[in-house]
């Protein structure tokens, strides 16, 4: 059994959150996650209000346990949705892609726990400071919008850098990357990818199926000369807005050619010209199970890692 102060702050067994991804994290994948003992988190993109809250009461419908919500701070109906959350008791709100401190004192207030998601030892130091309950530093190897640190070099900085506890993100799919998170200063796992391939998550059979077939180098990132790169699995998609970002298109030409992507891959699993954001650790990810399943699989071999791992530790003195 592996219990982290993570596990404590949000009354979860299993100290793992499934990143709440825009069109990916609906209550289906939600629930079946925090069911299983992690915490499953709504995806609330840039959707409108309404959905997200019909979103909300079916989790509440459906389970009993802790469950959280993502809101990137790019959506236009932040406030709306930070209302919804007070109003519907949401326990856990994660924020991405911006700097929420605004939204913080009034989460607070209503009693919601609040873990930002960061890319940077910057803006750790100033969300610890704005109130925020823990953090996860997310590094470049994610899936979706990116910063442009690795996890390896960003999450024990920012560690170093706060008090609150620190969840690791970005190429992690597996029991030997969370013994790698808790080793590096972490308190526990966020995972995004590895969660689509699972039976609850209701994504179109060809998203599924390209996280699986796609190896070590089959993402890419684009989108760095409007300043907000986007990590997704390469296809001609990919390719197409490559072409685009060097020739001299303009940035609303461009922010045209990517809008409704992630829906087409989502929804339609449109191969050809869907943005199917994925991250690195899509490599790792070999099949589709139950999400009870893979997170009992991770578990136990976190657990076994760290039975093996004394035995590296020898009794000291000159070698
Ligand atoms: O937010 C994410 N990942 C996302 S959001 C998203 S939705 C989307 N849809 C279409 C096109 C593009 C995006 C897909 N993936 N991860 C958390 C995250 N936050 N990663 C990086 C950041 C970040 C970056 C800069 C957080 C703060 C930040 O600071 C800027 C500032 O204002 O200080």
């Amino acid at each position: 059994m592996i219990r982290t102060p993570l596990c404590d702050l949000l009354g979860i067994r299993h100290p793992i959150l499934q990143g709440g991804m825009a069109w990916v994290s609906t209550p289906e994948l939600v629930v079946a996650v925090s069911e299983a003992g992690a915490l499953g988190i709504i995806g609330a993109g840039n959707a409108p209000p309404d959905l997200i809250e019909t979103y909300v009461r079916q989790v509440k419908e459906r389970t009993q346990k802790p469950y959280g919500l993502n809101v990137p701070m790019f959506s236009p109906f932040v406030q709306d949705i930070v209302n919804l959350c007070v109003r519907e008791k949401v326990p856990v709100v994660t924020t991405g892609a911006g700097n929420p401190s605004a939204i913080i004192p009034e989460l607070k207030r209503a009693g919601i726990t609040v873990i930002p998601v960061v890319a940077s030892v910057a803006l750790a130091k100033r969300l610890e400071r704005a109130g925020a309950d823990a953090l996860v530093a997310e590094g470049s190897e994610s899936g979706g919008h990116i910063g442009d640190v690795n996890t390896f070099p960003l999450v024990p900085q920012v560690v170093d850098a706060v008090s609150i506890p620190v969840v690791a993100a970005g190429g992690i799919a597996d029991g030997r990357g969370l013994v790698a998170a808790l080793a590096l200063g972490a308190v526990g796992i966020q995972m995004g990818t590895r969660f689509i391939c699972t039976n609850e998550c209701k994504v179109h059979a060809n998203y599924k199926e390209l996280v699986v077939k796609a190896g070590d180098r089959g993402t890419i990132t684009t989108g760095h000369s409007l300043g907000h790169p986007v990590r997704a699995l390469r296809n001609p998609m990919t390719r197409k807005f490559e072409e685009l970002e060097k020739q001299s298109l303009t940035e609303e030409q461009l922010i045209e050619f990517g809008t409704g992507k992630l829906k087409l891959a989502v929804v339609d699993g449109n191969v050809m010209e869907g943005s199917f954001m994925a991250g690195q650790s899509c490599g790792l990810v070999s099949d589709i199970v139950p999400c009870a399943e893979l997170i009992q699989r991770i578990m136990a071999q976190a657990e076994a890692i760290l039975g093996r791992l004394p035995q590296y530790v020898t009794g000291g003195g000159a070698a």
